[in-house]
């Protein structure tokens, strides 16, 4: 089996209830779907999320590097032979999106040719994925609003607030606010996106004290090295490294270097093969994961599922898998169900996102 020809196309779909955060705002799913087929007429399918406030990476940055790096480096290649495509890859930094896609459809390929779930050859632990819901930058009343029907509607019950805003009482407030609202039994947990020092980190933590956060992610930037590092040693909770780490060598440099102590995993930046090195490392060396979210569509979430399902560590905790809940459409053309705040794995051979191809060429943006 060889691979015979890469699609990568992009295509827009509007939010209805657009995610702010500090580092940015999602207003629209400016996303590459990208699709792998093989001469034997097998076709791998990954969704590509570029963040560019976040990685620099870019709907055309994502395809041009796709195209003319990635594309003529691996067609010839066999699917089963990743050791060999990701020596390709590595040769570039970065991209990390580009190559999570990549990876993500090699294993779909690999796994429809076994004729078995990707989320069985990864690991297969469990069926199903507890699910924590994001909420993005909004004032405390509409947020608490927010997480009561995310609660009654899907039964989510941990909740990832977006924080890092100046002046520091906004997020003091809505994490007092949720608490109150929502009852000692519902998991609270913050995400920062490095929008304060940590200084100002450490201040939340003080005026939050008592109310149970359980996880502080990327509260400043982790190349502020001194500043993490004190932080660390402070935080009555872990600091969870996101996008500082997407990869096993940035996870090992920030775990040694003090500058976190838990880990976010995403697939749309890891692939399923950088992720399964990360949580190995984690793992050996006692640093709790979250499965988190680079705010993906359902096709993206299923693959976190996947990923997430197939593990003992990652399925401890709730993943961030509802963003897709924010859009007012998806490609995938049986649509992901969250029920009693949990979503299931898809038993079907390789990852199982089958693409509704009228959706597809609606939101296509190359036509
Ligand atoms: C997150 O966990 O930070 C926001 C930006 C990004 O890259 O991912 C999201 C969620
Ligand atoms: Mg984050």
């Amino acid at each position: 089996m060889k691979i015979d020809r890469i699609e990568a196309i992009p295509y827009s779909i509007p939010y209805a209830r657009p995610l702010a955060f500090a580092s940015g705002c999602v207003s629209h799913a400016d996303h590459v779907l990208v699709r792998i087929h093989t001469d034997d007429g097998v076709t791998g399918i990954a969704d590509l999320p570029p963040r560019p406030y976040t990685y620099g990476e870019t709907q055309d940055s994502a395809i041009s590097v796709l195209t003319k790096i990635f594309a003529p480096a691996i067609l010839g290649l066999d699917p089963l032979d990743r050791g060999k495509i990701h020596h390709v890859l590595n040769r570039t930094v970065h991209n990390q999106t580009a190559k999570g896609a990549l990876d993500i459809a090699v294993w779909d390929i690999i796994g429809q040719s076994a004729g078995l779930p990707v989320t069985s050859l990864l690991g297969g632990y469990t069926g199903e994925m507890s699910v924590s819901h994001m909420l993005g930058f909004k004032a405390a009343p509409k947020l608490l609003d927010e997480a009561l029907m995310m609660r009654a509607e899907f039964g989510i019950k941990t909740f990832k607030l977006k924080v890092g805003r100046r002046p520091l009482s906004d997020d003091v407030e809505a994490c007092h606010v949720l608490r109150d609202g929502l009852g000692p039994e519902t998991e609270i947990y913050l995400d920062a996106n490095r929008g304060w020092t940590a200084n100002e980190a450490l201040e939340v933590l003080r005026r939050t004290e008592g109310l149970g956060l359980s996880l502080l992610e990327e509260p400043c930037d982790a190349k502020e090295t001194m500043g993490r590092r004190r932080l660390v040693d402070r935080s009555p909770i872990p600091i969870v490294g996101d996008e500082s780490v997407p990869t096993a060598g940035d996870v090992s440099r920030e775990l040694i270097s003090g500058g976190c102590n838990a880990i976010s995993i995403k697939t749309a930046r890891s692939g399923f093969t950088d992720a399964q090195q990360i949580l190995g490392l984690c793992t050996g060396l006692g640093v709790d994961v979250v499965m988190g979210n680079q705010i993906d569509t359902q096709i993206g979430t299923l693959a976190t599922v996947a990923f997430g399902a197939a593990h003992e560590a990652t399925s401890r905790r709730a993943g961030e898998l509802s963003n897709f809940l924010d859009m007012t459409d998806d490609l995938l053309a049986e649509p992901l169900s969250i029920r009693d705040g949990k979503i299931s794995i898809r038993d079907m051979p390789g990852v199982g996102a089958e693409i509704d191809e009228r959706k597809l060429t609606h939101y296509r943006q190359d036509r």
